[in-house]
């Protein structure tokens, strides 16, 4: 019997995929620049056959792979070679919402908009909301805690998450789906996994704690001369508004792409250096307030050239949409090298000028796009790499030069090299950079006790000595 035969018997031939029309969307990243071959796809349709899946996996001896939306932007849910992919969309089933705790439980592969449409009728909702919302799945963004829009508000998604049920590898099943909202009982696994990446253990079902649903919104976009000046602002309306729910950053450049790729016009006349999208939520219409706070900051900070304010539905989503088609608007013009950092925001004004520069440092025809999540000083730097010729031969791999020196620069002004999108493959090398020996000694040691054989994401997180994306990792102290 080969593997493809136990895997057939655990999930029914039907849900392992070797055909390689079936399986091309599973092996390549939402960039298109991470991308391998699967030996094949599984997909388990419970928590007992994605046990099954990781034994008869286990006793074969192949890597496996978790993947949700796929919609990971650091390599970590696609294979390298001849790995599993274990896909758990079908794992989607929503439990009875406890509309009292403000809790459910649903299965991994569960997308956030399918989980919003359920809980929103019952006036709830879930904390953690971003661009990729209809293919990202709850899965995934416990397994890289992610953060999103409304992190000023309500956290990132270790945040979110009350338990979870994980399958580990070697098939054995924790549950900790129960919603004592106080429970201290040893070590906290549920916390653990979040973040973990699919290297600990397999995520089933995770139970998630919700919010009030706020119906009325608010939304305004503020042209700036200077992103000092978008600190400014957000800090003098973090104190006046209780309802502010997001603050995100874009610049001049990065709306340009927007507007050439979506053709929209530009949202404010004239070319600003720094924008800043700010929305309120609440049960009652905030408009007026954010109005009045409007008003006041324009008095005390410098440097607001214009703002225009959506109150309606179409208005609003017409504002976010210049904020959330960077992304996609990037990727139409290549393939970027994706670098999500944080900085502190006593270094974020020089860090805006300087990054561009370090980036031509290495590659003088590259385009540098910064975007991001103000509040948290997270910097999404997207780098379309220079023409052909003009990346360096010597790389170990594409992108190593501009990713050695962003992260460089990043942790010499005190900054985090994963700010929200995980490790994952690409930045596995840079781990040793940002934590030391014995932070990641003991990670390693976490990491031999839950998969001792090496079976779950190889290579993710944790570079793998030898073989790909391996060899020896850039060093804390230089
Ligand atoms: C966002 O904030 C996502 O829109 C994607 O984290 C960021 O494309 C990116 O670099
Ligand atoms: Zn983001």
């Amino acid at each position: 019997m080969t593997l493809e035969d136990d895997l057939r018997t655990v999930v029914g031939d039907q849900h392992v995929l070797v055909d390689p029309g079936l399986t091309a969307s599973y092996e390549t990243d939402w960039t298109r620049r991470f991308s391998g071959r699967a030996r094949c796809v599984v997909r388990p349709g419970s928590t007992g056959e994605v046990a099954g899946v990781l034994r008869a996996c286990g006793v074969a001896g192949v890597a496996v792979v978790p993947q949700g939306g796929n919609t990971g932007l650091v390599g970590g849910g696609v294979p390298v070679d001849g790995e599993v992919v274990l896909s758990t969309l079908r794992l989607v089933e929503i439990g009875e919402v406890d509309v009292v705790a403000g809790q459910v439980t649903v299965g991994a592969g569960t997308t956030v908009s399918s989980l919003q449409k359920r809980v929103r009728p019952l006036g709830l909702d879930f904390g953690v909301d971003f661009a990729a919302r209809d293919s990202a799945t709850i899965g995934g963004l416990v397994a890289t805690n992610a953060g999103g829009e409304n992190v000023l508000r309500y956290g990132g998604t270790r945040q979110q998450v009350i338990g979870v049920e994980a399958v580990l590898a070697d098939g054995s099943v924790v549950s900790r789906l129960e919603a004592l909202p106080k429970d201290n009982t040893g070590y906290d696994l549920t916390g653990l996994m979040s973040g973990s990446e699919g290297t600990l253990a397999v995520l089933t079902a995770v139970r998630v704690r919700l919010w009030p649903a706020y119906t009325k919104r608010s939304v305004a976009l503020l042209a700036l001369d200077s992103t000092s000046a978008a600190l400014a602002v957000l800090a003098a309306l973090r104190s006046r508004l209780t309802t502010l729910e997001s603050a995100e950053f874009f610049l001049a450049d990065g709306l340009a792409l927007v507007c050439e790729h979506t053709g929209l016009p530009a949202p404010i006349p004239g070319e600003h250096p720094a924008y800043l999208l700010v929305e309120c939520a609440a049960t009652q219409d905030p408009n007026e307030e954010l109005l009045e706070a409007l008003g006041e900051v324009s008095e005390l900070v410098d440097g607001i050239a214009d703002i225009v304010v959506g109150e309606d539905g179409p208005s609003r989503e017409r504002l976010w949409r210049y904020r959330e088609a960077h992304t996609e608007s990037i990727s139409a013009a290549g393939v970027p090298v994706k670098l999500d950092v944080a900085i502190p925001h006593a270094h974020l004004e020089a860090a805006l000028a300087a990054l561009p520069e370090v980036v031509r440092g290495v590659d003088p025809g590259a385009r540098t796009i910064i975007f991001g999540h103000l509040n948290e000083g997270n910097l999404h730097v997207n780098v379309l790499p220079g023409g052909a010729g003009v990346v360096k031969t010597d790389e170990p791999h594409e992108g190593y030069a501009v990713t050695d020196a962003v992260l460089r620069y990043v942790v010499g002004v005190g900054g985090s090299i994963s700010a929200e999108h995980g490790i994952g493959r690409a930045k596995s090398e840079w781990l040793t950079l940002a934590r030391s020996a014995a932070e990641v000694a003991a990670m390693r040691a976490i990491k031999d006790a839950f998969d001792p054989h090496g079976l779950l994401n190889p290579g993710v997180v944790l570079p793998v000595a030898d073989g790909p994306g391996g060899g020896p990792s850039p060093s804390i102290d230089g």
